[in-house]
């Protein structure tokens, strides 16, 4: 999940605004005595400084107390509690009632009317506030009420549900845990049913929540939920699918090598004789199928062992040591002392969201995380993942950067910088650097090279493909109440060539148990973007700066690699993401470095297959 990523605004709401071009007049000097006094043109950028200069202060105020009382209701979840909720749907309310509110839209949309003579960095600002308009409008304050509570309602069921395995309460993961390991296939449906039995419980809050999330931003002009997150990125919601579709055909090829691996791999792995000609759900090393890198362990390279000694508080502390030899800041104390990064003792009388995330409180220094780390390799990325949004957050809280622009180039730069250093902390001669395996040994680097395709390439039809394609379908195109399970695992079919161990009728609700479909609506496409955005940084930091091979780099200690990425983040939003990748790679948005990066898998893959069935 990500956290509070205030985005900035589309042309589609700026064309409604119907900017009419006006110039700022400054009266000449004249030597002459003044004539008979002339109305003075008001100085546009002067008031929109004035504006922006107190609806920031104000901003920020409201942002920090939202954060707090959502900060409470994710890391202290009671059954039947109400104080929190309580408390974070006031928070929220207060804050939707000042971002949404009428007479700031009227200003903001009247200030933007002379957008000619604003600065970029003003009109970037207001189209941002407008923006965050859109996600709560007065004009329909009852709507935006309702949706504060549902939104509320559902992190409580999405993080207080207790999940059972054999009759026991078990944490996601435990499950995670058990799907990685277990080698009964049985058992392993059993796990996999487990860990889908909260959907049930979210069906009707997450219906509600579509029309909810639709209506509200509808107010403002956009067609519907999933074109107002498109926007973000300045494009239309057909944009953003044709945009995903792409990568995902690009992505196809390696993919359909692995699928067909795969489904001989675990059929002899399970001793099952008749290869199934799509996989099933129950057999992957993860609850939707989305990374399958648990399948292959190789010899020498296997971090698990080392992992589990070192602990979970080490991989924090050794990813924040990664960051700082790269010429990042240690973090703030106040880290430490506020997060929440480990799981919850046993036997604790509540509960906490259980994915991973990271928090920019005040969109200052209060910088914190939410996270359940354990030490095993998920969590080791995961951490590098979450501490790529930190330092993003604190690189880009500056003076230059103004409040309201203080995000991602794009959610998918967000993104992908802690990923991009999850990758780089998991390869050989890093590792060995570290001491974490003997630089000595031989490691077979194309088994290296497969479990990366299984953690990365695989990924990619999950995200671009099953992800997004059912949220555009769910919020878009209304897709009926009585459909939505059927719609799911056609997608998982065609995308990611998974079917269900039995039937999953409509009692179940599949999508739901991913969280992002209940708490970071129509976004995933994010880390699609993210991922390819990462091999192009990645390619370029091997390349031109370290001059190495990129599948085996060694990022640490290198503050040209620190300067190179802390550049990418310092802006924050105040510069175009298309101009930032083109200045900073030489390139456009293009997966052409991640299917590079996997080529030379393509012809193992390719002669493993041989004379075994395709069926994608
Ligand atoms: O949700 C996350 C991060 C939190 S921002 C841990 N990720 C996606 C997921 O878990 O589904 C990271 C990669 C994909
Ligand atoms: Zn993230």
């Amino acid at each position: 999940m990500k956290k509070y990523f205030l985005p900035t605004l589309t042309a589609a709401v700026l064309t409604a605004c119907a900017p009419t071009a006006q110039t700022t007049t400054t009266a000449p000097a004249t030597t002459a005595p003044e004539p008979a006094a002339q109305p003075v043109a008001p100085n546009w950028q002067q008031q929109a400084d004035a504006f922006l200069k107190e609806y920031s202060t104000e901003y920020q105020r409201l942002y920090a107390q939202s954060s707090e009382a959502e900060w409470r209701s994710n890391t202290h979840i009671v059954a039947g509690d109400t104080a929190n909720s309580g408390a974070t749907a006031r928070a929220n309310e207060r804050m939707a009632a000042f971002t949404g509110s009428a007479a700031n839209i009227q200003r903001l949309r009247e200030l933007l009317e002379h957008k000619q003579d604003l600065t970029e960095l003003q009109v970037k600002q207001l189209q941002t506030a407008l923006y965050n308009a859109a996600n709560s409008p007065q004009t329909i304050a009852d709507v935006v009420k309702r949706r504060i509570k549902a939104e509320t309602q559902q992190t409580e069921k999405l993080y207080g549900f207790d999940y059972k395995y054999q009759g026991k309460s078990v944490t996601t993961n435990d499950l995670d845990e058990l799907l990685r390991k277990e080698k009964n296939p049985l058992k392993r449906q059993q796990i996999w049913e487990a860990s889908k039995a909260i959907g049930p419980t979210l069906k009707e809050g997450l219906l509600n929540l579509r029309d909810l999330r639709n209506q509200t931003v509808q107010a403002l002009g956009y067609p519907d939920y999933f074109s107002y997150q498109a926007s973000d990125y300045g494009m239309s919601r057909e944009e953003m699918m044709t945009l995903v579709r792409k990568i995902n055909e690009e992505l196809r090829p390696l993919y359909r090598e692995l699928h067909t691996y795969a489904r001989y791999e675990l059929a002899k792995k399970y001793g099952v004789k008749q290869v199934p000609d799509y996989l099933p759900a129950s057999w992957l090393p993860n609850r939707w199928g989305q990374d399958w890198s648990a399948m292959v362990e190789v010899k020498g390279l296997n971090l698990d062992p080392v992992l589990a000694k070192k602990g979970a508080e080490w991989q924090v502390k050794q990813a924040e040591r990664f960051y700082q030899s790269l010429g990042f800041p240690a973090l703030p104390t106040s880290f430490y002392e506020k997060s929440s990064l480990y799981p919850l003792p046993k036997g604790a009388t509540y509960k906490k969201n259980n994915h991973a995330s990271a928090w920019h409180m005040d969109l200052n220094q209060d910088v914190r995380s939410l996270m359940s780390v354990e030490g095993n390799t998920e969590w080791y990325e995961t951490t590098h993942h979450e501490l790529g949004h930190i330092y993003y957050y604190l690189t880009y809280a500056n003076p230059e950067v103004p409040v309201l622009l203080r995000q991602g180039a794009n959610r998918g730069y967000h993104e992908a910088m802690g990923s991009l250093m999850g990758l780089a902390a998991t390869q050989k001669p890093f590792l060995a650097g570290l001491g974490l395996v003997d630089a000595k040994s031989q490691t077979d680097q194309t088994q290296t090279l497969l479990k990366e395709a299984l953690n990365y390439a695989v990924f990619i039809p999950f995200a671009s493909g099953v992800m997004s394609e059912w949220e555009n379908s769910f919020y878009a195109d209304k897709l009926p109440a009585d459909q939505l399970n059927a719609r799911w695992w056609a997608l998982a079919k065609q995308y990611q060539g998974i079917v269900p161990p039995t039937t999953r009728g409509e009692q179940y609700l599949d999508p739901a148990t991913k969280t992002h479909i209940n708490d970071d609506p129509a976004q995933y496409y994010d880390y699609a973007l993210s991922y390819v955005i990462l091999f192009q940084l990645h390619d370029h930091i091997a390349k031109k700066i370290l001059k190495q091979d990129p599948h085996a780099t060694n990022y640490y200690g290198s503050k040209e690699v620190g300067q190179f990425l802390a550049d990418i983040m310092r802006p924050g939003a105040s510069k175009d993401w298309r101009m930032v990748l083109k200045e900073k790679t030489g390139e456009d948005l293009s997966a052409r470095a991640m299917v590079e990066y996997f080529e030379p898998l393509m012809a193992y893959l390719k002669q493993q297959n041989k004379g075994r069935k395709y069926t994608m």
